[in-house]
């Protein structure tokens, strides 16, 4: 179904040392070495390479109640639709592990490794608008847009096509040297970017370690994962509360989820160098803490029991915890009480038995408690 006009060749290289056109590639050169960027490259922007499927993914109701994923399905087919102009990608990979931008207080429950950084989709913008305005002033008559995860672009697919990693089994873009701890973001513009670079080899061959950990199954297979089980949808994307078989199996996993990528091979090399201790634990459904990281756990449902949807909002301002919201946060909170026994949480679940979207979560939490 993947229609491959590129060449497949592209192993443990960076894009840019196979790209000819020599003018681009110095341009992208100083905006890689100015911005810190661990991967960029480009493409031009043909109809996504695997938007069958996307649209069979969609049709198949494996992206839960992101709504906004049906709606993008035009755009994402056709990106001119943003602006009439647009002919090529400048796509890039930036990593946040370890954070580059941490947040100044550490939350104590378990969150994915992008979360533990300010929110994304601030700081990696001012970085491309940094690299527009490189672009502008070689390029003045040129267009430039600027994207970052939420716009209507097929981001995982522009990458692939500008040889920036593979699919991996887990669906993330995985490159042989940096492994798939990296942001994407992408700067469309009218300049014309003719080369084809070669696609990047598919280097997972007969590993499906990242299928066999997932808690949930929600990987059914290579590259397929459905959203409505994947624990990263659950705590952060949906709008409702997790079905009663999902539960357990979610751990103490808060916010976000990152099993099928620490247990990739390919991010070892980067984990182990800097997270020895705890690339280990990751792979554990319930993390064993010490009684003072336990104690401030505690603490800190504590206060989010406590607090109002609107004090938790301030709370975690300019944090991507923030796209959860109060309700999403409580929801997750307990999910994690119940599955770590955390008894003395126990009066501060009570109230919420008469909350109108939590009180189910609230007797199942309690009957879990007990
Ligand atoms: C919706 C979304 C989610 C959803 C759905 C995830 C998903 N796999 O689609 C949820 C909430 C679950 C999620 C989770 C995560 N996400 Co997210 N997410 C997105 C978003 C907004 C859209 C993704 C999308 O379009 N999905 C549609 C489905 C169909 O895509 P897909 O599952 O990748 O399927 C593709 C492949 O399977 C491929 N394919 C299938 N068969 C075949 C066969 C062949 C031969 C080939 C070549 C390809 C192929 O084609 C499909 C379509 O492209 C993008 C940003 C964007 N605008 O693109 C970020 C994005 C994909 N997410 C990202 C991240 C970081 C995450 C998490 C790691 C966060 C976390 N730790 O909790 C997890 C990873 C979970 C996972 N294994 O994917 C990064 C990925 C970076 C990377 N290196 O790949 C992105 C690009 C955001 C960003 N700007 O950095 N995410």
């Amino acid at each position: 179904m993947v229609s491959e006009p590129h060449s497949i060749k592209n192993l443990f290289k960076d894009p840019l040392d196979l790209m000819r056109d020599t003018e681009l590639k110095a341009h992208l050169k100083a905006i890689k070495l100015e911005q810190s960027f661990d991967l960029v490259s480009a493409t031009a922007l043909t109809k996504p390479m695997t938007i069958e499927f996307y649209k069979n993914w969609i049709a198949g109701g494996q992206h839960g109640d992101m709504n906004y994923l049906e709606t993008h399905l035009p755009t994402k087919e056709d990106p001119t639709i943003l602006h009439e102009s647009l002919r090529s990608a400048i796509t890039v990979g930036f990593h946040y592990f370890p954070a580059i931008r941490p947040y100044e207080t550490k939350i104590p429950a378990r969150a994915a490794l992008y979360a533990q950084n300010e929110d994304y989709h601030f700081w990696l913008k001012e970085k491309l608008t940094a690299a527009i305005v490189y672009f502008k002033e070689k390029y003045p008559n040129e267009h430039f847009l600027q994207y970052v995860d939420s716009g209507p672009v097929l981001e995982r697919d522009l990458a692939y096509q500008a040889g920036l990693g593979w699919f991996g089994k887990n669906t993330c873009i995985i490159h042989s040297q940096k492994g798939s701890l990296f942001f994407l973001a992408e700067i469309l513009t009218s300049l014309e970017v003719t080369e084809k670079l070669p696609l990047h080899e598919d280097l997972c061959k007969n590993c499906t370690k990242c299928i066999d950990i997932c808690p949930t199954d929600a990987l059914s297979g290579d590259k397929q994962l459905n959203a409505n089980k994947c624990i990263s949808y659950l705590t952060i994307e949906s709008k409702t509360v997790a079905p009663v078989e999902l539960r357990a199996k979610i751990g103490d996993w808060f916010f976000g989820c990152d099993m099928c990528q620490t247990v990739c091979p390919w991010n070892q090399k980067r984990l182990n160098v800097l997270l020895p201790d705890d690339s280990k634990k990751s792979q554990q459904l319930v993390t064993t803490l010490s009684q003072e990281k336990e104690q401030e756990l505690e603490n800190f449902f504590r206060t989010i029991l406590e607090s109002s949807n609107k004090k938790i909002q301030k709370m975690f301002y300019g944090t991507p915890m923030l796209r959860s919201g109060g309700f999403g946060l409580k929801r997750n909170a307990m999910v994690v009480i119940a599955n770590r026994r955390m008894t003395n949480l126990k009066p501060l679940i009570e109230p919420y038995v008469q909350d109108a979207k939590l009180a189910e979560l609230a007797r199942w939490t309690l009957e879990q408690l007990t």
